[in-house]
């Protein structure tokens, strides 16, 4: 095969890219959708975006949900979705689905929990059970859970670790990466690789290095949003995009508030998750274009405009800020839900705004006019 017209499983494509940044509009195709990038992906660990229908979220223009080995492993577990014929069918979404690993849920536990170089293994939260996550058994459940991007598994460690510990979870990251390519075989999922590194750019250059070797079909940036500061964040993500092909999706797990991700489209990164919409909704959090609002606040018991004005998604169309607040200030699960679909819409039409800004190319103009009205919610 000619790697030099190559464009992996997924066949991504960069139709624009904007001046004076490293943003850029592409786009790539999965056994299941027509994807335009940048594009943000709603959590779904579960199998289900909480509290979301997946019609709601197809009319707040999700493309691709992120659903989590780790959780889907324990719960169903695979069997299901073997007989059942996959997570589309059993979720009941047509578009696309991502997987995560499960390397980062293990990591994220607070005990009960082993690095070797076969594995992560660790106790189950359902029954006490030890189970090895080797990199082999991460991607057969992947395949059987049937998502149309599989991610390899990796070992994430605090960003603010030190560089010998940086240095030996890359070398595993690796070696793990590897194996799992090679579990893949001739699967059609597509499958993307994670760079590490911790802060060190060396260190980031020799993983993305190591990785970019290899034919994944996209590449992650991992080992971020876990306890740096802002400005570390963006500096290490621009240096690893430097390091990483044109002609390959980038992806920022776990990233982040809408300036988070506006950031680092600026620096050339395609694709983005975060539970930030659907977590901030829980608690009466709303994103809007003017800015951050707080539901619960005694202001909004009369206010009839809608939540955002400006926005167009069912929510605003059709309740008003008294009603979110009255539900909020009650507990109905119903705020939560029209709320999260509101705050899933305007990620949405964040990205949407930001790939149409690159095709007309005035992103720069735009970056700076949202970075001032980006507020973030609060703490
Ligand atoms: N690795 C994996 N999943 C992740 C991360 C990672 O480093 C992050 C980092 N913020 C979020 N999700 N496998
Ligand atoms: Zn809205």
């Amino acid at each position: 095969m000619d790697t030099s017209l190559s464009h992996g499983r997924l066949n991504f494509h960069v139709e624009a890219h904007a001046t004076g940044s490293s943003a850029r509009a592409g786009t790539f195709r999965t056994a299941h959708s027509h994807v335009l990038t940048p594009l943000f992906m709603p959590v779904g660990t579960q199998a289900t975006v909480k509290g979301q229908l997946t019609q709601s979220l197809e009319d707040a223009g999700s493309q691709i949900l992120l659903a989590n080995t780790y959780h889907l492993l324990l719960r169903p577990g695979p069997e299901v979705f073997r007989r059942i014929g996959g997570i589309h069918e059993f979720m009941s979404w047509r578009h696309s689905v991502l997987t995560d690993s499960g390397g980062f849920q293990i990591f994220s536990l607070p005990h009960s929990r082993a690095m070797t170089e076969e594995g992560a293994a660790f106790k189950s939260y359902l029954d006490g059970r030890t189970i090895l996550l080797s990199p082999e058994l991460s991607i057969e459940t992947q395949k059987a859970i049937g998502s149309d991007i599989m991610m390899a598994l990796d070992q994430c460690i605090p960003s603010t670790a030190d560089a010998a510990t940086a240095r030996a979870a890359l070398g595993i990251t690796q070696r793990w990466a590897a194996r799992s390519l090679e579990a893949r075989g001739d699967s059609p999922q597509a499958l993307f690789a994670i760079v590490q590194g911790a802060l060190f750019p060396e260190l980031r250059r020799e993983s993305a290095a190591g990785l970019c070797e290899m034919p994944f079909d996209g590449f992650a940036i991992g080992g971020l949003a876990v306890g740096e500061s802002r400005s570390e964040r963006q500096d290490t993500c621009e240096l690893t995009t430097q390091f990483l092909p044109q002609d390959r999706p980038r992806y920022l797990m776990g990233v982040g508030t809408p300036l988070d991700i506006l950031e680092a489209v600026h620096r050339g990164v395609d694709m983005f998750d975060c539970i930030i919409p659907t977590q901030v909704a829980q608690r009466g959090g709303a994103f809007t274009s003017r800015g951050f609002l707080q539901l619960r606040r005694g202001v909004y018991k009369f206010a009839e405009a809608p939540l955002d004005p400006l926005c167009h998604c069912p929510t605003c169309t059709h309740f008003s800020r008294a009603y979110l607040h009255h539900l909020t200030k009650t507990g109905e699960h119903l705020g939560w839900q029209l709320i999260g679909q509101h705050n899933i819409y305007f990620y949405h039409q964040l990205m949407r705004d930001i790939r149409q800004s690159i095709f007309e190319d005035r992103f720069l103009a735009l970056y700076r006019e949202k970075r001032a009205f980006l507020h973030e919610p609060d703490a």
